[in-house]
């Protein structure tokens, strides 16, 4: 008889589940941290958390490969989210709650006299994104895990993420996050999956095996793509999905001829130039910047994944493309991923050698873009002459899509050469540009916004011409939030609050959190209800006191807004109001008066002037307020730094006030809304993006609505005097003169000029000054109401309460029924 021990080998894994009670917890955790890492308990912190990552990750494995073998089965139809950014901050908590795990986690610890929540903080945040658009990534991939749909995303393993913003004197430092320095216990290199991606070279004719024509890309520098796999587990499922990203190597570590010939340097420069493809995250949220670096990340991510579910394809299948376009999907991140269209085109025809028909049925039934901004400047552009360089083959395809595309264009408006021009993936002029938004409508099947009215202001305005050709198209999926994160694992005094009335559930269907309504007239519901929001606000305090040496009063509204920031976002409106309560408490005109404490965050684009003086302005501001004595715990204002998704964490449970200002008809959805709104915050908001759909869902009563619409925001543009507003609004008038005066800058003269001239401004686009008086009465009607604590709680548990549909589980369930069509399960 053999003694030989049975491997796992191609089926599924037959590996028992390991023991989960906190004894083997800790005992793996032991091993783990002396055996493996060398290190014993007391050691620094972070080796503490590396070893308890470890042991959880073996409780991941056997489900995350039989996961990926249930994908790889014949017929699986897959989505691959395409992404240059996730943003999914830290992962071990957010996988013990997945796997049910924490209290035997937390009892574990205290055998060690640790303190649970103390090895997760340690972990650092994968900053791999900007904001809204790679934080609903990571979201989505949660969701998509939960609800067991084949959905692998694919981004990059960025060695530096979001840079790291300090404070100092006021203003913002960027420094480098190099995240990954002490190594990612989440991450799964894959070299056997490495990929060749092409740069450069030229174009060749030449005559294949059948003595037809083909095109070959040759005399190319060549840069690897080496995978790396990050496990998304899904809710207490046995689900764990891949979020596969992809970091840049040379193909020869050194060029051995300069090597030999004694050009050391030279030959690591090639080194250098491949890996900086994944060396970092571009900081820049709102405009493209036309880098050539940017253009080579995402043709570098593009070419990476397309490889990559080919060539599983062609494994499966034995090279049959038949019915690829049944069994695939590709839905793309915005534009910065677009270049997949194109490439996809030519994998097919120069790789897999299809006719130019087959290959476009298979992309245009293949690619589905979404949207993520209607600020014309923010639309992707390249230069033709950067393709021409960089992706001559790419180029040539472009061109040919293009030239089929304006036939149609031509069929449908006949002799409209207008029409041909201004929808031309190709802009023409003295530089010619590829276009890149056009680019991904023509070759996608699905265009989708991400709210209700975004949607509506894409078909109606900026792709009207595209909408009007294909209306099938065109949809809208208004964005989520996983509640896996922002509540039960975010705020867990809530969260249980909520399961003790209505068990738990409500965690994998959020629509059942409606039913909490039943005891919003239960006194001993609110009162518990205010409790843990007081409890949230106390940790909120803390962090400010450490992060700003600012007191926050646990007792005053807490009202905040952290995202990134921008002229759009409006954070100078808030400023100014922050000013009026001042010289409201300087004038003595404080009856009634509601304590409040603002909290403001975010990170500028390192190029972006304006924002940053902002950030100036704001810590400029704070410092006259905060140690003013007349002022005292009246008005307290923060500016937090390095704002991100852990921090948010902490903020948005212990949030009063969720301030989502936006002129109208320029925030394409926000998120940050829905956070808030799902922990109990009220919302003081603009009729913009997804807003309007949490007005909808929670009722008038229980949001403070101001400002100009979008429709009124576009008249208004017409006849805009923003110094006659001034003139005429005595409390503005004040406001700007403290601004004016050198209040807030004594010994700083003039530096915030730009953002004075900004606000008077007769073009400025965002019109501030125009939604001032409307916003103050509205923030005055808040005060009030705050005072009314009753009445308050109420208001927040109908938020709590209204919040079902702004699950990304929602989300997800609409991309699959009307764009993916994925069988769960
Ligand atoms: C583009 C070219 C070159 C360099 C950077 C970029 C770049 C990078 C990131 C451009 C835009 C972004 C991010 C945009 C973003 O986060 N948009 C937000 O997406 C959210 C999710 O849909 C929405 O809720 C927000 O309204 C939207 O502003």
């Amino acid at each position: 008889m053999s003694n030989k021990r049975t491997l796992c080998t191609k089926e599924f894994c037959q590996m028992d589940k390991l023991p989960t009670d906190s004894e083997s917890l800790a005992t793996d955790f032991e091993r783990y941290l002396t055996r493996h890492l060398g290190r014993f308990i007391g050691c620094i912190p972070f080796y503490l958390y590396e070893a308890f990552s470890l042991t959880v990750r073996d409780h991941i494995m056997t489900d995350w490969r039989n996961t990926w073998k249930e994908h790889e089965k014949k017929g699986v139809k897959k989505a691959y989210y395409m992404s240059l950014e996730f943003l999914i901050g830290r992962s071990l908590g957010n996988h013990l709650l997945n796997l049910d795990i924490e209290n035997e986690s937390k009892e574990a610890m205290n055998i060690f006299a640790l303190a649970l929540e103390d090895i997760i903080s340690q972990e650092h945040d994968a900053g791999l994104g900007n904001g809204g658009l790679g934080r609903l990534a990571a979201c989505f991939m949660d969701s998509c895990a939960t609800l067991t749909l084949p959905v692998i995303g694919y981004g990059i393993r960025y060695e530096y993420g979001m840079f790291r913003q300090i404070i100092k004197d006021g203003y913002q430092i960027e420094e480098p996050d190099h995240w990954l320095r002490n190594g990612n216990p989440w991450e799964l290199e894959r070299p056997e999956y490495t990929q060749v991606i092409k740069f450069g070279g030229h174009i060749e004719m030449v005559t294949n095996h059948n003595r037809k024509p083909h095109v070959v890309w040759v005399g190319t520098s060549d840069v690897l793509a080496i995978p790396y796999d990050v496990p998304i587990s899904g809710y207490k499922n046995n689900v764990v999905n891949t979020l596969r990203l992809w970091s840049a190597s040379t193909t020869n570590i050194f060029n051995l001829d300069e090597f030999n010939a004694g050009s050391y340097s030279e030959a690591v420069e090639v080194k250098n130039d491949a890996e900086h493809i994944s060396m970092v995250l571009y900081p820049n949220d709102a405009s493209e910047n036309g880098k050539e670096l940017r253009l080579k990340q995402q043709y570098f991510l593009a070419s990476a994944s397309l490889q990559d579910v080919l060539r599983m394809w062609s494994v499966n299948e034995n090279n049959d493309f038949s019915h690829f376009a049944q069994q695939n999907v590709f839905q793309l991140n915005d534009t910065h991923p677009t270049i997949a269209v194109a490439e996809l085109m030519r994998l097919l025809i120069d790789e897999h050698y299809l006719s130019w028909d087959e290959a476009w049925d298979i992309t245009s039934q293949t690619m589905a873009y979404t949207n993520h901004t209607l600020l014309p400047e923010a639309l992707e552009k390249w230069p033709v002459s950067l393709f021409e360089c960089l992706l001559p083959r790419l180029l040539q395809i472009i061109y040919e899509i293009n030239a089929c595309f304006l036939k149609a264009v031509s069929a449908k408006w006949p002799g409209d050469t207008e029409k041909q021009i201004s929808m031309s993936i190709i802009e023409e002029g003295e530089v010619q540009y590829v276009r890149m938004a056009y680019l991904a409508i023509v070759g996608s099947f699905s265009v989708n916004g991400v709210a209700a009215l975004h949607s509506k202001l894409l078909s109606e305005g900026l792709f009207k011409n595209f909408y009007e050709l294909w209306p099938h198209k065109f949809n809208n999926k208004t964005n989520g939030v996983t509640p896996r994160r922002w509540v039960a694992h975010a705020n867990p005094l809530m969260t249980q609050l909520i399961s003790e009335k209505i068990g738990d559930n409500w965690v994998r269907n959020l629509d059942e959190i409606n039913s909490i309504k039943q005891y919003i007239d239960e006194p001993d519901f609110c009162k518990q209800w205010f409790n843990v929001k007081l409890e949230n606000k106390k940790k909120l305090a803390e962090l400010v006191k450490t992060q700003c040496d600012v007191d926050f009063n646990v007792n005053s509204l807490f009202d905040v807004q952290v995202k990134r920031i921008h002229e759009y976002k409006r954070q100078l409106l808030n400023i100014l109001h922050v000013i009026h309560l001042y010289n409201r408490i300087k004038r003595n005109d404080t009856v009634n008066w509601t304590n409040r404490c603002v909290l403001i965050g975010g990170k500028a684009a390192p190029g972006y002037q304006l924002a940053k003086s902002i950030i100036k302005l704001t810590n400029n501001i704070a410092n006259v307020i905060n140690n003013d004595s007349d002022v005292g715990d009246k008005l307290k204002l923060a500016f937090m730094p390095n704002y991100g998704v852990s921090k948010m964490q902490i903020i948005c449970p212990a949030t009063d006030l969720s301030e989502q200002i936006s002129t109208a008809g320029k925030e394409a959805s926000g998120t940050g809304n829905m956070k808030f709104m799902m922990n109990g915050a009220v919302t003081i908001g603009t009729y913009d993006g997804a807003n309007i759909e949490i007005l909808d869902a929670v009722g008038n009563d229980n949001f403070f609505l101001f400002g100009l619409n979008a429709e009124e925001v576009e008249q208004q543009k017409k006849g805009y005097y923003p110094s006659q507003l001034v003139e005429n609004d005595e409390d503005l008038k004040q406001v700007m003169h403290l601004l004016g005066c050198g209040h807030f800058n004594s010994f700083e003269y003039g530096i915030f000029d730009d953002i004075i001239a900004s606000l008077l401004n007769p073009y400025d686009p965002w019109l501030t000054l125009a939604d001032f008086r409307s916003y103050i009465d509205t923030q005055e009607k808040v005060s009030l109401a705050y005072r009314e604590q009753d009445s308050w709680v109420k208001m927040s548990i109908m938020n709590t309460a209204s919040s079902g549909f702004f699950s990304t589980d929602r989300t997800m369930q609409e991309y699959n029924r009307d764009i993916w069509k994925l069988n769960s399960d």
